[in-house]
Formats: structure tokens, C-alpha cells, sequence
């Protein structure tokens, strides 16, 4: 049976890891080999506090655990990359110009409105298909024009294109993470030419589109060396976007699921063959993001755990010291009724004081503020299961799909209380796990071009539903409201 080892760097918006799969027809199996943090470094930009990522640092972390994989693994034969979306270096002649601009910067406020008087949203969600962020990279981009930097640049690079061009020399726009820069045609999968002039930008700004599962190329010499690697290694285009490959790793065996990928942000939607892009769809701010094998991926962005890990780091600040595991027992012990408050609220998107934003939120919607820890754990988490339970109803109305079942993967599959609020808020089952999901999809399909696996997604699924048997949540009964 041939059975191979491949290697994904996977990198979060709150931590990166490197992974070693390996997979044979039968046979999927993830090790870590490194983790490390990541998140935003914030920086004085002319009195306003610009928010970077640390791509260098990051990059060193992700040479290290690879340097480490080799080591543990000489026959290692390919490399892929997945990371958060929409966020890019902007370069001249191979040169860095700027480091990325973390998307909870708040820069493009004044360019969305430039933006959309130049293309109307309406027009713009006929043309992309995404819902409407501030940080779509098309934003972005118009912040950058605006400040004079984009003039300098002759190449654009989403983060992990970034990364496989500092690892093989070569330039490529993976397509679903592409999908995620507002640039692409939704219908065509291309760059979309007369928008990308429309909007100002330099058309030979961004590479050649690539599919998920091609090979960008060979490691450089200089990397061969630094990993101290014996024999060839490729790096293979994999979903570049996070949720891209962890919607591959979905372990769904019934056609009729919906899926939330649960991190810092929680990406609620189904895998649909074609957009949708009616009115209804817009109002409701859907998204058709560029899934692996062509498929659409139809979901909306709910602010996900980020409201959790934001407001333990607002408690740590005041020196409360804070263990997760026990704050989620307390918070599973509340009983008084607590807010439901709207998580998809945009003021909760920048950094910051997060308990006293919900307070906020709470009281200006007439609803009784969280007195405790406990009470604020808790209602965030009914809160994200709301939004949960209504993206998913969203995503079934307006896209026709039936759902009879709905996966929770990443991180957020982990929060028992999570998961049974958002069994017993949808009236559905809940299938919970793989955490690791990203990875997964990232090295299945690695190990699809490298013919150690064959066939359709659903295939793929069936051999992660598997190796790794998800856990499953009953809707407590008296709450099925449908
Ligand atoms: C999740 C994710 C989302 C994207 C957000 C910002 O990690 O990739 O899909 O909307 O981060 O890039």
C-alpha cells in the first residue's frame, strides 16, 4: 500500500503549526511537529496604532518546525501552506515593501467609501460574490493607493503565496484564498480584468491564478540547505485559505450538511456547486468564497471564539488569572437566563476591552448587561450559537440546500457548551471534531496530487470521518424550536 509523508504549515490568526501527515489509502494520521503564537503587533504609524503581522518571525517559526519535520522525517515529500485570508505583501523586484497589514486594522475605513463610489456594493456582490468586509483585500488595496504605496508595488502575494515564493522563488495566486480579494470573477474563477482596472490597480500587480492540488515548484537551494533536507521536496498548492482546507476535512458522510468552522472566526455555511448571488443572499451579507475542486463555499463570518479570547485577555490585563477549562465549567453552571446579543456586531472586530463592548452592546438593545465571569462566558456563548443557528438557516433558505446535519470543526469543536447550545438552539444534530481540520484538508490534498489518495472530496471525507469519528450533540429536546 503506498503510504507518503507530507508536511502542512498551517498558520492561525491566533497561532501557526506545522504538521506531519501521513497518508495511504486507508491511512490518515497528523503529528505535530511545532506550534507557535501569532497575532498583531501593534505599531505607531503617524499618531494612529497600525496593526502588522510579524511575517518574518512568522516565517522563522515556520523554517524551524519544517527544519524539524525534515529531521524527523527524511522522505518528507511535499509542503503546503494555508493561513487566514484577504491579508498580503505588497513588493518590488521581490522586495517587501511594507509588512502586512493585520485585517483588524481599521485603515480602509476612509477607502470603502472611495471604493464603492467608484463600483456600488450591489454591482460589486454581482461581480465577486462576497459579503461585504472591511477587510476584503479590495479595500485594502484602495488604503494603499491612497497612501502611496501600492504606486511602488509591482507584485501583490496573499500571505501564503508570500511564504511558497520565499520557499520555491515562484510567484502564484492560489484560487480559493484569490477568491477571498474581491478582484476575482465569481462565475469565471479568473481575475477579473475590467474590475481590477475599474478600481485603479495595476493588472499585472497580481500572479498567475493556480489550482489547489498543482505544484508551485521545488524548495530553493537556500532552503534546501537552511532544512537540511537530503532529498526533493515540492511544494504543493493546497486551499491556501484556512477555511478553504478545512472545509475539505469536513467529516460529513450525509450530502445534506452544513458546516461551521469554528476559530477565532466561526465560518457558517454549505458547499454548493454554483454562487448565489441574489438580493436576499446580499442583504444577508453571504458569502460565495472559491472552495478546492471548483466548489463554491456559501457562508457568512460570525466573530467566532475571538470574543472569548478577547475578553480573557481584557481579565488578564487587570490581573485576573484566568483557566479556560474552569470558566467554561461556570459558565455551564449558569442558570439565570443571560443576553443574546448580536455577535456579528462590527464593534467587536478591532482589538480591545471586549467585556465592556458587550456591556455596551447589551444595554443600547435593552438587554440586562453580564454580571460575572461566568455570566459574560455564558452569554457569549449563547450568543455565537444564535449566530450559528441562524447562519445556518440563512445559508439552507437562501441557497435551497437541505441540511439535516451540521459539522463543527477547528478549535471551537473542543467547547462542549458551545457545541450542545448550537445543537439545541438548530433542533439538528452537531458533529464535533477534527480540531486539527485545516491541516487535514491541507494534507489531503497534498496527498491527492501526489497520488496517494483518489477521488472526489466526498471520498476524502469519508476517509476523515474515519480516522477521526466525530462526537456527536443531541439537541436537548425542550429547545427544538423547528
Ligand atoms: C479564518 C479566516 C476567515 C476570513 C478571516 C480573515 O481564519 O480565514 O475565513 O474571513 O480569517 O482572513
Amino acid at each position: 500500500m503506498p503510504h507518503a509523508i507530507v508536511a502542512a504549515v498551517d498558520l492561525g490568526a491566533t497561532s501557526g503549526r506545522v504538521m506531519l501527515g501521513h497518508v495511504g489509502r486507508n491511512e490518515l494520521r497528523l503529528r505535530s511537529v511545532a506550534r507557535f503564537p501569532n497575532g498583531p503587533t501593534p505599531v505607531n504609524e503617524n499618531g494612529r496604532v497600525s496593526l502588522h503581522w510579524n511575517i518574518s518571525e512568522l516565517y522563522r517559526n515556520v523554517l524551524a518546525g519544517l527544519t524539524t519535520a525534515v529531521a524527523e522525517e527524511p522522505g518528507l515529500v511535499s509542503i503546503g501552506v494555508d493561513s487566514w485570508a484577504v491579508d498580503y505583501a505588497l513588493l518590488h523586484q521581490g522586495r517587501m515593501l511594507q509588512v502586512p497589514y493585520h485585517y483588524r486594522d481599521d485603515r480602509t475605513r476612509p477607502a470603502v467609501d472611495t471604493l464603492h463610489g467608484i463600483a456600488a456594493p450591489g454591482e460589486l456582490y454581482e461581480a465577486n460574490g462576497l459579503q461585504f468586509l472591511p477587510f476584503n483585500s479590495l479595500y485594502q488595496l484602495a488604503a494603499d493607493q491612497d497612501a502611496g504605496t501600492l504606486g511602488l508595488a509591482d507584485q501583490f502575494l496573499l500571505v501564503p503565496d508570500l511564504l511558497n515564493y520565499w520557499l520555491t522563488g515562484v510567484s502564484a495566486a492560489e484560487r480559493t484564498n484569490a477568491s477571498t480579494t474581491g478582484l476575482l470573477d465569481v462565475r469565471t474563477g479568473d481575475w477579473n480584468e475590467p474590475l481590477i482596472s475599474r478600481l485603479g490597480f495595476n493588472r499585472s500587480l497580481f500572479p498567475p491564478l493556480v489550482n489547489a492540488g498543482s505544484r508551485i515548484g521545488s524548495l530553493l537551494p537556500s532552503v534546501v540547505a537552511e532544512l537540511r533536507a537530503a532529498s526533493p521536496i515540492a511544494v504543493t498548492a493546497v486551499g491556501s485559505h484556512d477555511t478553504a482546507s478545512a472545509v475539505v476535512a469536513v467529516p460529513a458522510t450525509d450530502e445534506d450538511f452544513a458546516y461551521i468552522s469554528c476559530g477565532t472566526w466561526g465560518l457558517v455555511g454549505v458547499e454548493l456547486d454554483g454562487p448565489v448571488l441574489s438580493a436576499a443572499s446580499r442583504a444577508a451579507n453571504f458569502t460565495n468564497e472559491g472552495g478546492v475542486d471548483g466548489r463554491v463555499r456559501y457562508l457568512h463570518n460570525v466573530m467566532g471564539l475571538w470574543l472569548l479570547s478577547e475578553a480573557i485577555r481584557s481579565w488578564e490585563a487587570e490581573g485576573h488569572s484566568i483557566v479556560l477549562a474552569d470558566l467554561l465549567r461556570e459558565a455551564a453552571a449558569v442558570t439565570d437566563p443571560v443576553a443574546v446579543f448580536d455577535a456579528d456586531d462590527q464593534r467587536f472586530l478591532a482589538p480591545g476591552d471586549m467585556p465592556t463592548r458587550i456591556r455596551a452592546c447589551c444595554v443600547e438593545n435593552g438587554l440586562a448587561s453580564p454580571r460575572t465571569k461566568a455570566e459574560m462566558v455564558r452569554s457569549i456563548l449563547e450568543s455565537l450559537a444564535d449566530a450559528f443557528a441562524r447562519g445556518v438557516q440563512h445559508a439552507s433558505l437562501l441557497s435551497g440546500k437541505t441540511v439535516r446535519e451540521v459539522h463543527i470543526v477547528g478549535g471551537g469543536s473542543q467547547n462542549r457548551l458551545l457545541c450542545q447550545l448550537t445543537a439545541d438552539r438548530l433542533g439538528l444534530p452537531v458533529l464535533a471534531g477534527p480540531v486539527e481540520a485545516t491541516a487535514i484538508g491541507n494534507v489531503l490534498i497534498q496527498a491527492r496530487a501526489q497520488g496517494l489518495v483518489t477521488g472526489s472530496l466526498e471520498e476524502l471525507r469519508a476517509l476523515v470521518a474515519r480516522s477521526f469519528v466525530p462526537e456527536r450533540y443531541l439537541p436537548a429536546r425542550s429547545l427544538v424550536r423547528r
